[in-house]
C-alpha cells in the first residue's frame, strides 16, 4: 500500500498574491511530490516498511526513511495551516490557549515570527502542544515534532523553497506575509 500525496486543500493561484501558484507548483507539486515519491521507493525496497502509517514511519523510521515520512508529513499539515480565507485574529478557545501560554496573540505571533526568521538554514517553525502546555518549537530540516512526542498545532516550513520564488532572501517578508494566509480553524481542531 502506497502512501498517497494528498490534494491541496485550495487551488494553486489561491493564496496569491501571498504566495504564488509559481510557488506551489514546485513546492507541492515537485518537492512535496518528491518526498512521497522517495518514501515509496523506499517502502517499495523494504518489505518491512509495507503497511505501516506514515506517523508509524515517523516514530519508527530512521534515516532516509523517516526524513521523507516526515517532509510527507509536515508538508501536508503545512498545507492545512493556511486557507485562501485565513488570516485575521484567532477567537474563542485558540485566541484563550494563545493568551494563556504566550501572554497574548500578538506577543506569540511576535514570538513564533522571531523563531522562524531566526531559524538557522532549513527547517520548520512550530507551535506545538506538549503535557498540556503549547510551547514554540522550531525544527532542522525534516524534523518532526511527532518523533519528540509533541503535538503539531501551527507551522511555517522556512525552508528556501517555501519563499525564494516570491521573496527571494527575504524570509522575514514571506512570514509577515504568511500571517494573513493563517487558518486558525485548522489551529482549533489541534488544539
Ligand atoms: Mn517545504
Amino acid at each position: 500500500m502506497a502512501i498517497e500525496l494528498p490534494a491541496l486543500p485550495y487551488e494553486k493561484d489561491a493564496l496569491a498574491p501571498h504566495i504564488s501558484a509559481e510557488t506551489l507548483e514546485y513546492h507541492y507539486g515537485k518537492h512535496h511530490q518528491g518526498y512521497v515519491n522517495k518514501l515509496n521507493a523506499a517502502i517499495e525496497a523494504d518489505p518491512a516498511l509495507a503497511g505501516r502509517t506514515l506517523e508509524d514511519l515517523i516514530q519508527g523510521g530512521t534515516g532516509g526513511v523517516y526524513n521523507c515520512a516526515a517532509q510527507t508529513y509536515n508538508h501536508t499539515f503545512y498545507w492545512n495551516c493556511m486557507s485562501p480565507n485565513g488570516g485575521g485574529e484567532p477567537t474563542g478557545a485558540v485566541h484563550d490557549a494563545l493568551t494563556a501560554n504566550f501572554g497574548s496573540v500578538s506577543n506569540f505571533k511576535e514570538q513564533f515570527s522571531k523563531s522562524a526568521a531566526g531559524h538557522f538554514g532549513s527547517g520548520w517553525a512550530w507551535l506545538v502542544k506538549e503535557g498540556g502546555v503549547l510551547r514554540l518549537m522550531d525544527t532542522h530540516d525534516a524534523d518532526c515534532p511527532l518523533k519528540a512526542g509533541a503535538s503539531p498545532i501551527l507551522t511555517c516550513d522556512v525552508w528556501e523553497h517555501a519563499y525564494y520564488v516570491d521573496y527571494r532572501n527575504a524570509r522575514a517578508s514571506y512570514i509577515d506575509a504568511w500571517w494573513n494566509l493563517v487558518n486558525w480553524d485548522f489551529v482549533a481542531q489541534n488544539l
